[in-house]
């Protein structure tokens, strides 16, 4: 009998890239559990890391390609399947054109080295059109914090004074963070939640503040001007290292605790109490910004808002406080320098350049539009990789019309999703445990990569995939490695550090010890290089310089038609947006999607638990059963529904066309609906 293989590598079930043993028996992966040593996650997996076992192993997984036959799926030979595809990108190319090709990256393939392969594959073929699920992911919260400082720092929880965990839930959605929080906690520290919901990590807070949806950034102009008032803010700070405090300060004045208590529902007596709380940690206060600041009309605003405290505190890149890692000098895969193709006009640059202009992303839902109307030019062939938009992005009716017109679409992927069903051809993908990847732990400031584990003949991983067709269409110039050996080597040419090193050192190689304060030496990564209370940059594009607060429409303009408001996407434990609902055990913990309502909502409505509803919005409706939460889980007139179901998905009713306008993320959060109980006459 063959022995147990045993192998270190890092989870990729979600983003964390927490460290793992992975228990290999006859050529079949057996169990995942969490690496001792690793300086990340200690040791610890959560719910999502056990899955990697179903996922590698599932039965339904896609191990050979296929290719649509009117209405049949085909299978189909890999190489064959190349060439067809290689020659209807070669067609398209010909008859419209580089750019009528979109490259499309999603969440599961993840960031660093698949993110650029995929944005260098556009540019190799001559497309700028790359896309990714990024653009209404964490892109608004590192656009926000990198027009203030530049970048997007890393909290250092577990030597904070004060913590506040706002509009993310961390024990569902970054296990790891958790324990840093706790640990800061443990430490003396406090813990403030600004949260919609009495969340998990709300339950654990000192101090839990229940904000309407979208009014954040009212609250965090309120306790900029209390904190100016109270004169608790690092005067050395706003002095040495900051543009525009002025402009800033003038603009928090109209924003009094009972202002703010008029937007956000927050009694005007806890704005000024937190103020203070905050106030006298500082510069130990760390803020975190989480997922529940983006999808609003003024998302980007609320963020830089919230961004802004830092200055205030002096809390930037302090020990405790917001630090910012230094970079590892990685060789980049993108080819913006060498090969810039902006002049080809990248769908959506024109209408949200300074998505473009921080991110070199093109706006996915500019791409469905663009698909059914061909405005401003034909996009006609769409590759993806690793996301399901079918479920995933907003207006899912839109989506799957837009995705079924295009000429040619090709998915890589384990599963037959909602989006691979749209597909021509369904190429099957390799798995993180068939492939090997370097990834980097900002906050450690290291560096680690996996291993390939284990293979199955015709799933191709990334690397080999692009490399194969970049052959077939005359760019193979862009893809020279052998295989991802080769190319991780060249990646980390530069550090010093070679594949071999990084393989002895399972537990992450530390590339650089931390140091605090480094704008005292350095300039901020800003076009004026302090920190920007104000920006002149975006003022030249004509959006406001301050961080403008503009009440949700709900709020502004409410629409009798449609009483209540509905927020979405809040994480759940065992699933990852779209995916895992295949999995057995996932389904018995979870079976079903759920409207979160409140006791009174559901009075009102006459409904309880399990009992199923329609929710419409001025987009389209969807049925769900209602679960009845606690009162003082969530608002009067809110509820939530997370996305990821086929059943009932939720983005069937957020909107595609409403977007924040600097960043075009859409309105996913705030959402106008109304709520109709559904009959059992009404049918299935
Ligand atoms: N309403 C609403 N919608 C939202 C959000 C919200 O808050 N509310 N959140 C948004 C956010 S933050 C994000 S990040 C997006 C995510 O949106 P997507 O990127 O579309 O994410 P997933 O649904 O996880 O799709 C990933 C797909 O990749 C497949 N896959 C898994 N591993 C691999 C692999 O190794 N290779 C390949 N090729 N495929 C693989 C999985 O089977 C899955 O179908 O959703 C967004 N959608
Ligand atoms: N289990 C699991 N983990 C995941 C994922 C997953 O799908 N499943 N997805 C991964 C990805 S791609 C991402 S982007 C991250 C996201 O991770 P987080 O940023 O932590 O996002 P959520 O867990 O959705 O928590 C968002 C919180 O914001 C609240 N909220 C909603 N609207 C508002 C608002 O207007 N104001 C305020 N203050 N709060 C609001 C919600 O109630 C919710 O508790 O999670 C990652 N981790
Ligand atoms: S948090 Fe869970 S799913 Fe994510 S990488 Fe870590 S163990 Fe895997
Ligand atoms: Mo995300």
């Amino acid at each position: 009998m063959e022995k147990k293989q045993h192998y270190k590598s890092m989870c990729r079930m979600c983003n964390n890239h927490c460290g793992i043993n992975v228990y290999v028996e006859n050529g079949r992966v057996v169990n995942i559990t969490g690496l001792k040593e690793h300086r990340w996650n200690h040791g610890r997996l959560c719910v999502k890391g056990r899955l990697g076992v179903d996922l590698v192993n599932a039965p339904d997984r896609l191990k050979k390609p296929l290719k649509r036959v009117g209405s049949q799926w085909q299978e189909i030979d890999l190489e064959q399947a190349y060439d067809e595809i290689a020659e209807k990108i070669k067609k398209i190319q010909q008859t419209w054109g580089n750019r009528a090709m979109g490259i499309w990256k999603g969440e599961a393939v993840g960031f660093l080295t698949q993110e650029e392969l995929a944005r260098r594959f556009a540019h190799a073929i001559g497309s700028p059109n790359y896309f990714s699920n990024d653009s209404q992911c964490y892109v608004g919260r590192w656009i926000g914090y990198a027009l203030v400082s530049g970048t997007w720092a890393e909290p250092d929880f577990a030597n904070a004074k004060c913590t506040v965990i706002w509009g993310s839930n961390p024990p569902y959605a970054h296990p790891n963070m958790t324990q840093s929080i706790l640990q800061g906690r443990e430490n003396g520290g406090r813990l403030i939640v600004i949260d919609v919901r009495l969340s998990a990590m709300a339950r654990q807070a000192d101090d839990f503040i229940q904000i309407l949806p979208g009014t954040d950034g009212a609250l965090a102009l309120g306790l900029a001007r209390q904190l100016i008032r109270d004169d608790l803010i690092s005067h050395e700070f706003i002095k040495g290292y900051t543009h525009g405090f002025d402009a800033y300060a003038d603009h928090a004045k109209a924003f009094t605790p009972e202002r703010v208590e008029k937007e956000t529902g927050i009694p005007a007596e806890r704005v000024v109490d937190i103020a203070r709380k905050i106030g006298n940690a500082r510069p130990k206060v760390c803020i975190y910004a989480g997922n529940g600041l983006e999808h609003h009309e003024n998302g980007i605003n609320n963020v830089r808002a919230i961004a802004c405290l830092d200055g205030l505190l002096g809390s930037l890149d302090e020990e405790g406080g917001n630090f910012i890692p230094e970079k590892i000098p990685l060789r980049s895969l993108t080819l913006y320098d060498e090969k810039p193709l902006r002049h080809l006009g990248p769908i959506g640059a024109d209408k949200f350049p300074v998505l473009y202009d921080f991110r070199q992303e093109c706006h996915t839902m500019s791409a469905m539009d663009t698909i059914l109307t061909q405005k401003p030019y034909p996009l006609k062939g769409m590759v993806l990789t690793g996301a399901n938009p079918a479920l995933t992005n907003p207006n899912s009716r839109k989506v799957i019309q837009a995705l079924k017109a295009l000429d040619l679409f090709v998915v890589r992927e384990l599963f037959m999703t909602e989006t691979a069903e749209l597909a021509h051809y369904v190429l099957p993908a390799a798995t993180y445990l068939e492939h090997s990847e370097l990834h980097t732990y900002p906050v450690c400031q290291s560096i680690g990569i996996s291993p390939e584990i284990v293979t199955f003949p015709e799933c191709d991983y990334d690397y080999m995939f692009w490399k194969k067709l970049a052959h077939r269409l005359g760019a193979s110039h862009y893809f020279p490695w052998e295989d991802e050996n080769e190319l991780n080597q060249w990646i980390l040419k530069d550090t010093g550090i070679t594949v071999e090193t990084l393989f002895d050192h399972p537990e992450g190689f530390k590339y650089k010890s931390r140091h605090f304060q480094k704008y005292k030496k350095e300039k901020f990564n800003t076009p004026s290089g302090k920190f920007e209370f104000v920006s002149d940059y975006l003022k030249g594009h004509g959006y406001s310089h301050v961080p403008e607060y503009i009440a949700p429409t709900y709020m502004s303009d409410p629409n009798p038609e449609y009483p209540y408001v509905l927020v979405t996407g809040a994480r759940k434990l065992f699933y990852c947006h779209g995916r895992n609902r295949n999995f057995k055990r996932c389904r018995t913990a979870i079976p079903h999607g759920e409207i979160e309502m409140h006791p009174h909502d559901a009075r009102q409505l006459g409904v309880d638990t399990g009992d199923v509803v329609t929710v419409t919005s001025s987009v389209g409706s969807v049925d769900i059963p209602v679960t009845v939460v606690p009162h003082s889980h969530i608002l009067p007139g809110v509820t939530q529904i997370t996305h990821g179901w086929k059943e009932s998905n939720v983005n069937l009713i957020t909107h595609d066309d409403r977007n924040d306008p600097i960043d075009g993320f859409p309105l996913m959060k705030s959402v106008e609906v109304k709520i109709k109980p559904k009959r059992q006459e009404d049918g299935e």
